[in-house]
């Protein structure tokens, strides 16, 4: 088996770590610096977009921080990271959420980009306070999105809502401060983090 991780310290890419240390694999990490190292041809030949994360298991390229982690979940099913296949709604519900609406909705209004009202039908997100409502909404009092257990979709929206706590996008109720400190205190969290932590210095932007 052969699972190949590229990176970088400050990105998305924490994401697929901390997925990555959840399943228990063996893998070999690459950092890339931002601009040359992922502009580089033989890095554009795994991601056209020339961005981070990517993973390469077996010959398999997959991009994209929410099919890296729906993806490990399924190769590494003995890590029980998703539901069963008759029981995915929700799961797929709120991964796609995550990874469509949410992103949107965070991205732009960190970029001071707002839609016009008249527009809100045209934006998968409609606008930003919808979707943050809806966000919101989803996070448990106790346990996990999907209830008892843990799964794959605590790494990629859990990883979008600590970034939004930080970044000034969602706001730090006790209720998601809660949920953060249950997720965060995960041993796959703290080896994922302590590992990116080091990278810093030597791969971090500006280097
Ligand atoms: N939709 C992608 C976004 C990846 C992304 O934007 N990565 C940023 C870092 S967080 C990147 O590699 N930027 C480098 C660049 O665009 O030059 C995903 O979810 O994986």
């Amino acid at each position: 088996m052969s699972l190949v991780f590229y990176t970088n310290p400050m990105s998305r890419g924490r994401i697929a770590r901390w997925m990555l240390e959840e399943t228990g694999a063996a893998y070999e990490t690459r950092f890339l610096r931002y601009g040359p190292d992922m502009n580089a041809p033989d890095y554009a030949a795994i991601n056209p977009m020339r961005k981070v994360p990517a993973i390469v298991h077996d010959g398999k390229v997959v991009t994209e921080c929410a099919a890296i982690c729906l993806y490990l979940a399924d190769a590494f099913p003995q890590a029980d990271l998703a539901p069963r296949l008759d029981d995915r709604a929700a799961y797929y519900r709120w991964m796609l959420f995550a990874a469509g609406p949410w992103e949107q909705a965070s991205v732009n209004q960190s970029l001071g980009v707002t839609v016009p009202p008249e527009k809100a039908a045209m934006a998968g997100y409609g606008d930003f306070g919808r979707t943050l409502g809806v966000l919101m909404s989803a996070v448990p009092k106790a346990g996990y999105l999907l209830g008892e257990k843990f799964s794959a979709v605590d790494v990629y929206l859990g990883s979008q809502i600590g970034w939004g706590t930080q970044f000034g996008t969602i706001p730090k109720t006790p209720e998601i401060e809660a949920y953060l400190a249950r997720i965060q205190s995960r041993r796959g969290y703290v080896r994922a983090s302590e590992a990116d932590n080091a990278a810093m210095a030597e791969f971090g932007p500006g280097n």
